[in-house]
């Protein structure tokens, strides 16, 4: 078994570490949090994420995982740090923000010994394996490749599914050489049981990307089919579901906008690398990102015959089932809302807490209640669910909701006396079976 040092103990690092120290590996898990160093040592996770909880559990309580705000020498040292996006007015794209994994990269140097394994796994620009954390290792005189092991490897897991997918889904080491990747293969290989592919470092680092921005660019088309049709006046969903019949077809589906700290983040990795070669790229960008304007538009359009409407906003994360708000669209389209008059009530099914001290109503009842307008902009299974005669919805002023995900049953909802407003639903098309969306 390996002395391994996790640092970052985030949506990646402290499953993966948890992961690593049940299979009997002697962990250290380093977060520079104090306040979340200190809640773990507690037993306390911050994530919800099914089986997180026990798997920390079991993790301690086999004393193989120790939780600390500073790395200490290891035989393996694993990079799952943040790489937000670095926006600023003057710069016509978000650029790459690395300064966590350079600073875990420095903390990681001077314990650095020969025949160390050091692992990537943030998401990154291709080439920061070699051109950023490779020559911040040298520095004390090691060489990559020959005297210690560096390679890159991202996790592909869905969040709600992290557990499951850590072991089951097929994963891309990339070294700097092919021992690296090797090295690299071994140590995933005491848990992953999903095929481990080797490649190099920068391949590795672009597959990654190429991922999500392939899942961001059907987003795009999915939305802008919803516009289309809302032009046509079909039914995009109906459309959909017609389509994705055809044995090679998997159209998307068209939402409020992508959030999220990855699909809405990992695209402009890419842009930035190349910019002269990612057109496609940047439009599916600017298409997603202009989807929280187009809800807000079809909102207003829906209580345009009301004098300072109250709306009750359901769905603050950034996708069903989940309590992350990070990117979230919901969190636009309720600024809009606000600019432009409304008393909004931002309701949550999970989370409880929004960014910079947003208050989210906890009660259902209470934010529907008196509303002129219900806009599910996140398709918790909570909203899915919602009875049309239950005390909120009955409770509401106008019976109007606008359903931005297409998750509610709209002949229902119509014969509990609602108007049902959907994104590209012109309603024309005729009721197909339901067919299961492929997400
Ligand atoms: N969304 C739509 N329409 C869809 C699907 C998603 O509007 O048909 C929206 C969601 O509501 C959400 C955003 O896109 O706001 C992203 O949701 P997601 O489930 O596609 O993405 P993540 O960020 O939860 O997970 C993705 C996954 N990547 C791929 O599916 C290619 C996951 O496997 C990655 O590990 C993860 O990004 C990551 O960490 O990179």
């Amino acid at each position: 078994m390996t002395k391994i040092c996790v640092l970052g103990l985030g949506y990646i690092g402290l499953p993966s570490a948890s992961m690593f120290a049940t299979q009997g590996h002697e962990v250290i898990g380093v977060d520079v949090n104090l306040v979340l160093v200190s809640a773990l040592r507690r037993g306390e996770v911050h994530i919800q994420e099914p089986g997180l909880n026990m798997l920390l559990q079991s993790a301690t309580q086999s004393g193989n995982l120790r939780v600390q705000s500073t790395p200490e020498r290891a035989e393996a040292y694993i990079i799952a740090v943040p790489t937000p996006l670095e926006r600023h007015p003057a710069m016509d794209t978000p650029r790459p923000d690395l300064r966590h994994v350079r600073a875990a990269t420095e903390a990681i140097a001077p314990l650095l010994e020969a025949g160390n394994l050091v692992i990537l796994e943030s998401t990154s620009p291709p080439g920061t394996t070699a051109n950023v954390v490779r020559p911040i290792l040298e520095r004390n005189g090691l060489h990559a490749g020959h005297d210690f092991w560096l390679a890159f490897c991202a996790e592909r897991v869905l969040p709600g599914r992290i557990l499951i997918e850590l072991v089951t889904n097929d994963r891309i080491v990339g070294g700097i050489d092919p021992i690296s990747a090797q090295r690299a293969r071994d140590l995933y290989g005491s848990f992953v049981e999903g095929e481990i592919m080797m490649t190099d470092a920068t391949t590795a680092e672009t597959v990654k990307l190429m991922e999500n921005i392939y899942r961001d660019v059907n987003i795009a088309l999915a939305n802008e089919f919803s516009r289309v049709a809302g032009h046509l006046g079909i039914d995009v969903s109906a459309a959909i579901a017609l389509a994705n019949h055809h044995p090679r077809v998997n159209i998307l589906r068209p939402g409020p906008g992508v959030g999220g700290h990855c699909i809405a983040v990992d695209p402009w990795f890419m842009v930035d690398a190349a910019p002269n070669e990612t057109n496609l790229i940047r439009t599916a960008r600017a298409v997603n990102d202009a989807q929280p304007a187009r809800v807000a538009d079809l909102v207003s359009a829906v209580v345009s015959d009301v004098d300072h409407p109250t709306i009750a906003a359901l769905g603050m994360a950034y996708k069903a089932d989940v309590d992350d708000l990070r990117e979230s669209p919901s969190l636009d389209v309720v600024r809009m809302l606000r600019e432009r008059g409304y008393t909004v009530r931002a309701h949550d099914a999970l989370a409880h807490r929004g960014p910079d001290g947003m208050v989210l109503e906890t009660d259902l009842t209470a934010a529907l209640s008196g509303a002129d307008a219900m806009v599910i902009l996140t398709d918790h299974t909570t909203y899915r669910e919602l009875d049309p005669w239950s005390a909120g919805p009955s409770g509401m002023t106008h019976r109007r909701v606008v359903d931005t995900r297409a998750c509610i049953d709209r002949a229902r909802w119509q014969s509990g006396g609602f108007e049902v407003h959907a994104l590209g639903a012109g309603g024309r098309s005729s009721v197909v079976e339901e067919v299961p969306h492929r997400i």
